[in-house]
């Protein structure tokens, strides 16, 4: 099997599938698509036609290309089923699922970069409105999550004390938090899971910085 991933240092989204990748111990090519310079490479008609969405993360298997970073996560736990992403009980599997979109579904997209270029060139916000905006998002979002994880009894990993694709989401927006200047003080649970989680190679390896085309 030969991976190619479409990727930038910096999404969040990406992130997760390095991560995933890393997690199952898999070898792959390495395209970096930047978001910010042209324009914007994910928009070129090259990428378009890899990916119609005009997003990172796109996966290439062999001649398969996948598009979404939860279907691809889900794609190769189910192709490389050890080490699991998932749980093997479908109430353990509920749980992450619920804990992964509330980062996905819920807070990452109404971040995202397009979101946020749209409040400053087309509705006139300034810098300030759109960091605000960002923060405001991640607060709430991590308000509810935090309450879900103490509830769960949540410590080094976000469900059932081991690996999951909740964690794969957690650590990338994190990650943004911090770069928006989030405090996270009152989020006690996903400063822990988070700590740790950075401390193992599948997310220290696969971070931002330590990308080829980082900046
Ligand atoms: N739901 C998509 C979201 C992908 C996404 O939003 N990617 C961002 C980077 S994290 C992106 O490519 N943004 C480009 C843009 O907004 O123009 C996924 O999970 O793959």
């Amino acid at each position: 099997m030969s991976l190619t991933l479409y990727t930038y240092f910096r999404s969040s989204a990406a992130w997760r599938v390095r991560a995933a990748l890393a997690w199952k111990g898999l070898d792959y090519q390495v395209v970096p698509v930047h978001l910010l310079r042209e324009g914007g490479e994910q928009h070129a008609e090259a990428y378009r036609k890899l990916n119609p969405q005009e997003l990172v993360p796109a996966l290439c298997d062999g001649e398969h290309v996948i598009t979404q970073s939860m279907a691809i996560c889900e794609y190769l736990d189910e192709t490389h089923p050890t080490p699991a992403l998932m749980p093997s009980d479908p109430l353990g599997r509920a749980r992450v699922r619920a804990l992964a979109q509330a980062i996905a579904c819920d807070i990452h997209p109404i971040n995202n970069l397009r979101v946020l270029q749209h409040l400053k060139r087309n509705m006139g916000h300034s810098q300030e409105d759109t960091d605000n905006w960002y923060r405001h998002w991640i607060t709430v979002g991590f308000a509810s999550l935090e309450n879900e994880l103490a509830r769960l009894g949540s410590k080094d990993f976000c469900y059932g004390g081991a690996m999951s694709l909740a964690d794969i989401c957690l650590v990338p927006q994190v990650f943004n938090a911090r770069r928006f200047n989030v405090d996270l003080a009152p989020y006690p649970h996903i400063a822990q899971i988070d700590a740790h989680l950075m401390s193992l190679p599948t997310f220290a390896d696969t971070q931002p910085s330590r990308q080829p085309d980082a900046e």
